[in-house]
């Protein structure tokens, strides 16, 4: 088994996620957050996170040689926002190995549960998931419902709590997931990750009140932490809300 505690702080996870530049486009960025050096300035800054998420490129060439930077989450696959109303899917663009070479700790997938691709997906992963533990890294899907299969029932109990069930039978360390609302739902998605690590993807920028209620939600729940991107980076505080959702996080 790897060891998971590489990316932990008193058994706690909270990731900075950085990825959005490749998965949405240039939409969610503004003339600072557009610059990766402005979210390692964050990480540095804040000095809260346990690791950092990037594409092979990010990597090679902000990440690489710096050495006060939290533990590297190299995220092996993604897809562009320009496939609106098609099944979603998400195939490996960058190897096992050259995260390895790169300095990762982790290596980060998404799985589209409920798509017409989903088979193509968990191949792919679960393969993944070997070559990492066989390297010593640590595995992290992001699992998400989406697609015709799953249409309007993204980040409901049932749903959400099958695709944890499928991290946890895939082999993956860890699992990000959509937040289902409230703790008691999200509590059965804990349950069915078994010993897969469950964190709370971010979404869409909120305002502070909902976002660190929702935090102190799924953390009550069972999740060890959080993958957060854009409710920071967009944050007119950035390093200020990394600390309080710090709080949150490695307080409960
Ligand atoms: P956010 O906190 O900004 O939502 O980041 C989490 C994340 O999983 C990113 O890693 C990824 O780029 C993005 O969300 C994908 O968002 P979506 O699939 O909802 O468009």
């Amino acid at each position: 088994m790897v060891d998971v505690g590489r990316l932990m702080r008193n058994g706690k996870m909270l990731i900075l996620a950085y990825d959005q530049g490749f998965e949405h486009g240039p939409t969610d960025f503004n003339e600072e957050n557009v610059d990766p050096d402005f979210i390692l300035d964050i990480a540095r800054k804040s000095g809260v996170y346990t690791g950092i998420v990037f594409q092979e490129g990010i990597a090679e060439k902000y990440y690489a040689g710096e050495t006060d930077l939290p533990p590297l989450i190299l995220k092996l696959n993604g897809k562009t926002s320009f496939h609106k109303g098609e099944e979603p899917v998400s195939l490996q663009l960058c190897s096992v190995d050259r995260a390895a070479e790169l300095g990762a700790t982790a290596v980060g997938y998404t799985i589209y549960v409920g798509s017409e691709h989903e088979e193509e997906m968990m191949k792919e992963f679960s393969r993944i998931c070997d070559e990492a533990h066989k390297k010593g890294l640590i595995s992290i899907v992001w699992m998400y419902p989406r697609g015709k299969h799953v249409e309007g029932k993204e980040t409901s109990r049932d749903v959400v709590a099958y695709a944890a069930r499928l991290a946890l039978e895939l082999g993956a360390d860890v699992a990000k997931m959509p937040y289902t609302g409230d703790p008691e739902s999200f509590g059965w998605v804990v349950k069915n990750a078994g010993k897969t690590l469950v964190v709370v993807q971010g979404g869409l920028k909120k305002d502070e009140e909902t976002l660190l209620g929702e935090v102190g939600g799924f953390m009550k729940a069972g999740a060890v932490g959080m993958a957060v991107g854009r409710n920071v980076w967009q944050d007119a505080d950035a390093v200020g809300i990394s600390k309080k959702i710090a709080e949150v996080v490695y307080g409960v």
